[in-house]
């Protein structure tokens, strides 16, 4: 061998490992969750930045599922990797356990992010947390959830002016002024820091979790003006009421909505898509800051959220809670080193499958207590088996307001709960309910029980959720004071 090949034979040893060492090193995370943002009316069409980058460069799963449909309790279930029941995050108030002491004693100490820090990554979290996050009888906002070093936590639910962040446990409020304090921007400012001070000493997992398109659905001034020939989709379902063989809440919406509820409906639902633009640039100037400091080869993005949303179907004017599809349907993109590009994954997968995935994305061990299965098969090739789980499990603890519905009087203290508009209620303390929906290419079903005064005691006492459809049938559909609904829904599976 002359001089010359041992110096080139020696250079491709170098390159070789070095090739080596890049390919094992653990990839980086980057989780887009926003709040309320649907998939059956569309919630994606004004994301375009973010279709272009993470669904035509990335994999689109049409069958994404939240597994109770109120923000707390789902991101619970995000963090945990576990059905509500499991969790015992039962609805937004502290006394359901949302950010109660019993989960940051029980549950917080155990997230996904904790086996993430342990392994020496690098982590961020900023926006809304869990809706309860900075009260002071739960620890204000001294109490940083274990795991996230770097931690930005909007104190209490979600907001685009006017509220207070813990910025590492120290108190930053913030006001309104469009320029400095529109929440989407600022969350996007502080992830743009931590992407800059990246410098490959270790991996990072970055959580961002934007206010947008949630209530009061306030966009940046520089949209306000868009989408203003739209108006939310008629879907068949739009502004009629749910008949008799639905619950009693969507028994009780009117027959046709007024003319003035609509336009209400209209509003929001073009609110709703500008607040997403912000988002959008978010998703885009991220995406611009990691390939800058080239760090995007190695970076899983995943862009979800915390539940659907309705507006006018069944005559309910705009909120979630409901089992429908429109409330329990999410968007779910993901993009990273080895993800597909433009395709789409038929196969049912689920918020608490989050967890899981993650973890074994970093090949860290997933916890014997998930309930959630991993679907990393479906992103990185040639790796382990994917799931074939047909059926799981949807639930909901209906929320009830203590006060008396100013206007409504036929509602009386402790029955329903979010009334926005003509006295029509979203939710009642008996909107309780659990429901198996199966979904594959041979079947597509919900069949559901509602608790009653009565059975309080008795519904829906599963512990650990293996064989949900049979457990249910045993625990809960022999006894005789439900109301079951059992419907087709339509046939997502076969189509595009
Ligand atoms: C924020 O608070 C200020 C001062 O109380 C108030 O004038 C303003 O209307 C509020 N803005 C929003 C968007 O809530
Ligand atoms: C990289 O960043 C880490 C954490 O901020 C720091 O401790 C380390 O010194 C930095 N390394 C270099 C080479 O700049
Ligand atoms: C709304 O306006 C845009 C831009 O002018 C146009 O492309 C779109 O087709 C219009 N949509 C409707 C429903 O009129
Ligand atoms: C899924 O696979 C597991 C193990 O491979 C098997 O025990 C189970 O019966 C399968 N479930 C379905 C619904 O096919
Ligand atoms: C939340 O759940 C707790 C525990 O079940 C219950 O006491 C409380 O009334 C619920 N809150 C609302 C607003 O319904
Ligand atoms: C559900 O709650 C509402 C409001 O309290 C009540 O009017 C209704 O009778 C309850 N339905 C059942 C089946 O318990
Ligand atoms: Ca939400």
């Amino acid at each position: 061998m002359n001089s010359n090949s041992f110096y080139t034979f020696h250079f491709l040893l170098l390159l070789q490992l070095w090739g080596i060492l890049c390919i094992n090193r653990p990839p980086n995370f980057v989780v887009i969750l926003t709040d309320d943002q649907d998939i059956t009316l569309g919630g994606l069409i004004p994301l375009e930045k973010t279709n272009s980058i993470i669904k035509k460069d990335g994999t689109e799963f049409i069958n994404m599922f939240v597994t109770t449909p109120l923000c707390c309790p789902s991101r619970a279930s995000i963090l945990t990797g576990k059905y509500a029941r499991n969790h015992q995050v039962r609805n937004n108030s502290v006394s359901g356990n949302c950010n109660s002491l019993y989960w940051q004693n029980n549950h917080e100490d155990k997230t996904f992010i904790t086996h993430f820090k342990k392994k020496g990554y690098s982590t961020f979290y900023a926006g809304k947390y869990l809706n309860q996050y900075g009260k002071n009888e739960v620890g204000g906002v001294k109490h940083i959830p274990s795991g996230w070093d770097n931690w930005v936590g909007l104190v209490g639910n979600s907001r685009y002016y006017n509220y207070t962040l813990s910025i590492n446990g120290r108190k930053v409020e913030h006001g309104s002024d469009p320029q400095k304090d529109y929440l989407t921007n600022v969350i996007l400012e502080h992830s743009l820091d931590f992407v800059n001070q990246q410098n490959g000493s270790s991996p990072f997992f970055m959580f961002v979790s934007p206010p947008s398109p949630h209530a009061p659905f306030t966009p940046f001034p520089q949209y306000k003006n868009k989408f203003s020939n739209l108006s939310a989709p008629r879907t068949p379902n739009f502004g009629i009421n749910g008949g008799m063989r639905k619950h009693w809440l969507l028994r009780e919406t009117p027959k046709i909505l007024p003319p003035s509820v609509i336009e209400s409906i209209d509003d929001v639902f073009r609110n709703r898509w500008r607040t997403l633009l912000s988002v959008d640039d978010m998703v885009h100037e991220v995406y611009v800051n990691l390939k800058r400091k080239k760090l995007l080869e190695n970076t899983y993005i995943f862009f979800t959220s915390d539940n659907g949303f309705h507006l006018g179907q069944f005559s309910l004017p705009w909120d979630k809670r409901q089992l429908y599809e429109f409330d329990v349907r999410v968007p779910l993109l993901v993009r990273g080193p080895a993800v597909e590009k433009g395709i789409e994954i038929k196969h049912p997968v689920l918020n608490i499958d989050l967890a899981p995935t993650f973890l074994e994305l970093a090949n860290i061990p997933i916890p014997e207590d998930v309930d959630g299965e991993s679907f990393a098969p479906y992103l990185k090739k040639s790796k382990g088996k994917p799931s074939n789980r047909t059926s799981f499990i949807i639930e909901h603890q209906g929320e009830s307001t203590n006060k008396p519905i100013p206007g409504c009087p036929q509602y009386k203290a402790g029955e329903v709960h979010t009334c926005e508009i003509n006295c029509i209620c979203e939710d009642s303390w008996n909107n309780t309910y659990i429901c198996v929906r199966q979904l594959s290419d041979k079947e597509n079903l919900i069949s559901c029980v509602f608790k009653d005064r009565e059975l309080e005691q008795n519904t829906c006492s599963i512990q650990k959720v293996k064989n949900p459809k049979k457990r249910l049938k045993q625990k809960a559909l022999g006894r005789n004071r439900f109301f079951k609904t059992k419907e087709n829904v339509p046939n997502k599976w076969g189509s595009k």
